[in-house]
């Protein structure tokens, strides 16, 4: 048996109830095999594949606070702390009742290749809490993540772990935090990102995802004879990552037809009106269904169905497992060109191989949402310095790292003998780095 199959089997075993993190270290692990096999004993005598999928550390703990009826209510808090061979451990925090031990190191785990692909020096976490930020008030909010950092502050500083948002941890979420994490340490560091402009944030971190999304996808078509002017998006999800994925887009030139959020989705056949989402989404905080009251011609239906709609390309920008196999089908069926995700593992293991074999481009998560962590490592370099950048900086930053993100992860598929599949070359060339550093760094 092959290395990495032996160690697949393994996790299989040792980690049964971690649905989300073995699903995501057998796509790492089964197409990284041609360059383990090119390695095999230097790896095997080390335990790499062992060590790697085994976090630095994992904490857990209780996160009590008291609600506006003076209740105390108690969640579970969660940071990862996966591998720091490159940098800090650098990822972001998500608050959903979903959230558990396997969703956080599935997420943490695919941090590390992730940020090993930026090319900036940042290792691999993740963290969060099963907390519902729905239909909480402000002050409970910030309850919530005063206690979070209470706890959380024990374990991080600027050097050793910086983390930042995700999924119902946005701008107001990180300035409460901050905010507790300076009282208890007495230190006005860089130790999260996503600030707010007045207090330490980066000029274009909020669009950073969205954005660089669109600019890997339009390099990945470019390359492949293909341009964004003109082509029908489709984008699920209408949180941060989905609202400037369609703002960018828009701005390229295409037509975005659909957003969703966990209730229903909405399909504006004149195109998605960015103003009103961000109207709906960031200052309201309300659901989709308030779109219409914008756009009379476009509909808005319950449940699941975004991918049903035909376009060019396809954006899943709202969470895991969103894109399953019957969406695969359906997407090619209606001719799509690339699918390009924008949240993490969004599309599953079956539904990415059908797309692969059926000819269409596809940019797997970790290359092309990582606009947003290397915008993070930007802010991270302008605290050190105490200074910052203008937009445009930043901007044009951003745009290089994820145009070389797509060109190394296209030469390392090409150099194992898989052109055209991103899912390896990504896996590859993020684990180039790391594994390099862990070689170098002696066994820990
Ligand atoms: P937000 O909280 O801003 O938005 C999440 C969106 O996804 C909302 O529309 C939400 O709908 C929807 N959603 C979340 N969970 C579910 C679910 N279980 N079923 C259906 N819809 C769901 O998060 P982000 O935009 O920041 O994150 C989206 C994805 O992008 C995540 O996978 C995240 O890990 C990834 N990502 C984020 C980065 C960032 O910088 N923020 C960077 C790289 C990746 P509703 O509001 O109804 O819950
Ligand atoms: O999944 C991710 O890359 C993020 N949520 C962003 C992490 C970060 O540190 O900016």
């Amino acid at each position: 048996m092959s290395y990495a199959k032996e160690v697949i089997a393994k996790a299989d075993q040792k980690f049964a109830e971690q649905p989300e993190f073995l699903q995501a270290v057998k796509e790492v692990l089964s197409s990284l095999e041609p360059i383990i096999e090119k390695n095999e004993d230097r790896y095997r005598r080390d335990a790499i594949l062992e060590r790697l999928i085994e976090p630095d550390r994992q904490i857990m703990f209780r996160v009590s606070w008291i609600d506006d009826s003076g209740k105390v209510r108690v969640n579970t808090g969660y940071r990862v702390q996966f591998n720091n061979a490159i940098g800090p451990y650098k990822g972001g925090l998500r608050l959903h009742p979903s959230v558990n031990l396997s969703i956080i190191k599935f997420l943490g785990f695919e941090q590390i290749f992730k940020n090993s692909l930026t090319g900036l020096p940042i290792g691999g976490a993740k963290g969060g809490s099963d907390f519902d930020p729905k239909g909480k008030s402000d002050r409970e909010i910030m309850r919530f993540c005063q206690s979070f950092m209470t706890e959380l502050s024990k374990y991080i500083d600027a050097d050793t772990d910086v983390p930042a948002g995700d999924i119902g941890t946005g701008a107001r979420e990180i300035g409460y935090l901050f905010g507790q994490y300076k009282k208890i340490k007495g230190l006005y560091e860089g130790v999260l990102t996503g600030k707010g402009l007045s207090y330490g944030g980066s000029l274009a971190r909020t669009e950073a995802t969205g954005y660089g999304l669109l600019y890997l996808t339009t390099e990945m078509l470019k390359c492949n004879g293909h341009d964004i002017k003109g082509k029908r998006v489709c984008v699920s999800g209408s949180g941060n990552v989905a609202t400037y994925a369609v703002e960018k887009a828009q701005q390229l030139g295409a037509k975005v037809l659909t957003v969703s959020d966990s209730t229903g989705w909405v399909y504006d056949p004149d195109g998605i009106d960015v103003k009103a989402l961000k109207d709906i989404k960031e200052i309201r905080r309300g659901r989709l269904s308030l779109y219409k009251d914008y756009r009379p011609n476009a509909e808005y239906h319950e449940g699941k169905g975004v991918w049903s709609v035909k376009c060019d390309v396809a954006l899943p920008c709202a969470t895991q497992n969103e894109l399953t196999l019957e969406d695969a089908k359906t997407l090619v069926k209606n001719g799509v060109i690339a699918v390009s995700e924008g949240a993490n593992m969004p599309t599953t293991l079956d539904a990415t191989n059908y797309l692969i074999e059926n000819g269409v481009l596809f940019a797997p998560g970790k290359a092309a949402n990582a606009g947003g962590v290397a915008t993070s490592a930007l802010e991270m370099s302008q605290n050190s310095e105490r200074t910052s950048w203008t937009f445009e900086q930043v901007d044009e930053k951003l745009r290089s790292i994820m145009i070389n993100i797509f060109h190394n992860m296209e030469s390392a598929a090409a150099r194992y003998g898989k052109p055209g599949n991103y899912v390896v070359g990504a896996n590859i060339a993020g684990f180039e780095k790391v594994v390099d550093a862990m070689l170098a760094e002696g066994v820990s």
